[in-house]
């Protein structure tokens, strides 16, 4: 088989690039080592940016987004002294969309569908070769080897994918952040717990109330990052949930069965070169977040906006320079989002070894928050995705 771009990976970051690709003429196949079942299983980020919004409509996905996303012109802060609001709207005109990334997944499977691309589940040992000479791809299906030539592989697959393996050690550096605690997230049929997201800095720890629609609630407590899920009854979920939140809104909110139930430890982690010959690294596979800041996805977004322009740019105008820049382009807005998850997540957990002053300051960030405009359109700027 013979195309222009391999795609490791058929996840968001995956997908949205051979769509984008496919609708400017350019040849992609996907290679996904999972069924679209098990895919389109996952549960993960829920608060899409403008930036992102904009792509999934360029993509023409955006029909069902906002037919069925709910636009927030803001959202909430909650500490000892009481809950208050961050209006984005007001702060710096703009908005985010709380859609679930498995209902944008869903989106792009159905766009790939009707554009007739070539997505192939169940690939399995997905190699690229010969990345400084004339790539190529393997995989194993159905007890056969297969062989894909290209001209360029985009490495779309993730934290715990194949692609950034082939990058040599020493043509890489590896940074990374380990915090010492993750969060415990479950999915409920349950009517959300307020009109907008509330995060909560607790003495007990984070609590996060998010949602995915009127009848679906995402709610996450910070526990210890080995912390076993099943260890947590339902009962004993809500329990914790409802001291951690503003006592106004644990009185009345709704809770029922868990749907789902899962651990996410919390990193940073960049690979600080996001191209490696024909090879290009995008989304998870190049770079982590905490999901404090809600930027896991939409960084993945807006690395293949800058691959797709470089990509196009190169076949319809046999440009390379989008590819040549494309690593320090989407690494300058990654550090940004790394920056703002770090410190989004410095101050609304609570760190094992903090001391008394450590917890003085995370106070007074709060305190500068809740009482300066500025203060405030400064991490407004930041949560609604700064521009492209
Ligand atoms: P993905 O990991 O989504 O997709 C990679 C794909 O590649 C997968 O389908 C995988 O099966 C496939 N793959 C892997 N290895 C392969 C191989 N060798 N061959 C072929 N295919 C292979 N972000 C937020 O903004 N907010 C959140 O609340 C949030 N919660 C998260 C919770 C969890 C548990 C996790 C893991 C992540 C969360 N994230 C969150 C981040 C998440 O949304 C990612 O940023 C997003 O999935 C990135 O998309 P991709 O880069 O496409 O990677
Ligand atoms: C979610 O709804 O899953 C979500 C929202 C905002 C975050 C993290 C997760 O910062």
């Amino acid at each position: 088989m013979k195309t222009d771009v391999v795609i490791i990976g058929g996840g968001p970051s995956g997908l949205l690039l051979s769509q984008l690709l496919n609708k400017a003429g350019i040849g992609t196949v996907v290679l996904e080592r999972r069924t679209r079942k098990y895919v389109l299983s996952r549960i993960r980020a829920g608060v899409l940016e403008g930036g992102t919004v904009d792509l999934l409509e360029r993509a023409g996905c955006g029909d069902r987004m906002h037919r069925e996303g709910d636009p927030h012109e803001g959202c909430y802060l909650s500490t000892e002294r009481g809950m208050f609001r961050v209006d984005f709207r007001d702060l710096c005109g703009r908005q985010v969309m709380v859609y679930g990334q498995t209902e944008a997944t869903e989106d792009l499977y159905a766009a790939q569908d009707e554009m007739g691309a070539t997505v192939i589940h169940e690939a399995m040992e997905v190699m690229p070769h010969d990345l400084d000479g004339d790539p190529y791809v393997t995989y194993e299906k159905d007890g056969e080897t297969h062989r894909i030539d290209c001209d360029f592989v985009a490495g779309c697959d993730g934290y715990h994918g194949v692609s950034r393996s082939v990058i040599p050690k020493g043509k890489k550096e590896e940074i990374e952040r380990v915090y010492p605690f993750g969060w415990l997230g479950i999915l409920s049929r349950t009517r959300p717990a307020a009109d907008e997201l509330i995060y909560a800095n607790h003495p007990r720890g984070f609590a996060l109330a998010s949602m995915r629609n009127a009848n679906l609630s995402r709610y996450y407590i910070q526990v210890p990052s080995d912390d076993d899920p099943e260890a947590w009854s339902d009962e004993a979920f809500w329990a914790e949930l409802k001291r951690r939140l503003p006592g106004e809104v644990a009185e009345t909110m709704e809770t029922g069965p868990s749907i789902e139930k899962s651990v996410a430890p919390l990193r940073s982690y960049v690979c600080t070169r996001m191209r490696h010959g024909a090879l290009f690294l995008a989304g998870d596979a190049a770079h982590i977040v905490p999901p404090t800041g809600a930027k896991g996805l939409n960084l993945a977004m807006s690395d293949i906006h800058y691959l797709s322009e470089g990509l196009i740019a190169h076949y319809k105008d046999n440009d390379g320079a989008g590819l040549d820049a494309y690593s320090d382009r989407a690494l300058r807005r990654v550090w940004r989002a790394i920056r703002f998850s770090w410190w989004m997540t410095s101050i609304l957990h609570r760190y094992p070894e903090q001391d008394d002053f450590d917890q003085r300051m995370q106070e007074m960030e709060l305190e500068n928050l809740r009482d300066l405009d500025a203060a405030r359109r400064a991490m407004a700027l930041n949560y609604v995705g700064l521009p492209l």
